[in-house]
């Protein structure tokens, strides 16, 4: 595993490229993925996932690469034998590096396991992240269990940080030893900085689905507005 964290920790330098969307409206939403149970790979690349776009990344590289699926990746979840999750840096991610209050996973201390959520576990600037790469060791395995994550939504600006937010988020995800996952779902909170609680998907009125994309949710958020 040592390995392992040593090759994740090895960002290559990236040039800017590729589509980020911003976050507008001062509402809070939850935008849900809805159940999408994708999988796994227990393997040095495992999962990728920009949440704010919906696409994933799963190899043959081991970093999704900018303009790419799987690009400004929010979480990511990898292993072999055990489980680790992976904070992002430098490699596919625009510029400039993700800022470490701008990632990392719910943990008890900074560099602790990332925390096996209660339902309802409130998620948001008072928590605690690890900024790393976690291990995933005190996550329930053969059921599902919930991680909590802080992330960047880069903004329409690539080189810069300006228009840079943070959020909240968490996921739930089925994960044994020895065996490839499974990503059930996930769910932020659109408004910057603003908390949401793990596991709890909004009533379908109240949420914006992830399948209509950020398009989707701001044209809900004009709809309720108008
Ligand atoms: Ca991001
Ligand atoms: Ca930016």
């Amino acid at each position: 595993m040592a390995l392992d964290l040593a090759f994740k920790t090895f960002a290559a330098a990236a040039v800017a490229i590729g589509a980020t969307f911003a976050m507008t409206g001062a509402q809070a939403v939850i935008v849900y993925s809805g159940v999408i149970n994708l999988a796994i790979p227990n393997n040095n690349t495992g999962l990728y996932v920009n949440v704010l776009d919906g696409s994933t990344f799963s190899g043959p590289a081991t970093f999704p690469t900018l303009g790419g699926p799987g690009a400004n990746f929010d979480f990511n979840v990898f292993g072999s034998t055990a489980w680790t999750l992976f904070s992002p840096g430098t490699a596919g991610q625009s510029a400039p590096a993700v800022p470490t209050a701008a990632k990392g996973y719910v943990s008890v201390i900074p560099t602790g396991a990332a925390s096996n959520l209660a339902f309802g576990t409130l998620i948001d600037g008072s928590s605690v992240f690890n900024t790393g790469s976690p291990s995933g060791s005190a996550l329930t395995t053969g059921g599902p269990a919930l991680f909590g994550f802080r992330f960047r939504n880069e903004g329409p600006s690539l080189a810069s940080a300006a228009d840079d937010t943070v959020h909240f988020g968490w996921a739930r995800v089925i994960l044994s030893d020895n065996m490839p996952g499974t990503l059930v779902d996930y769910a932020f909170e659109s408004i910057p900085l603003t908390g949401i609680q793990a596991g709890v998907v909004p009533e379908p009125s109240t949420y914006a689905l992830f399948g209509a994309g950020l398009a989707g949710l701001l044209a809900w958020s004009r709809r309720r507005r108008s």
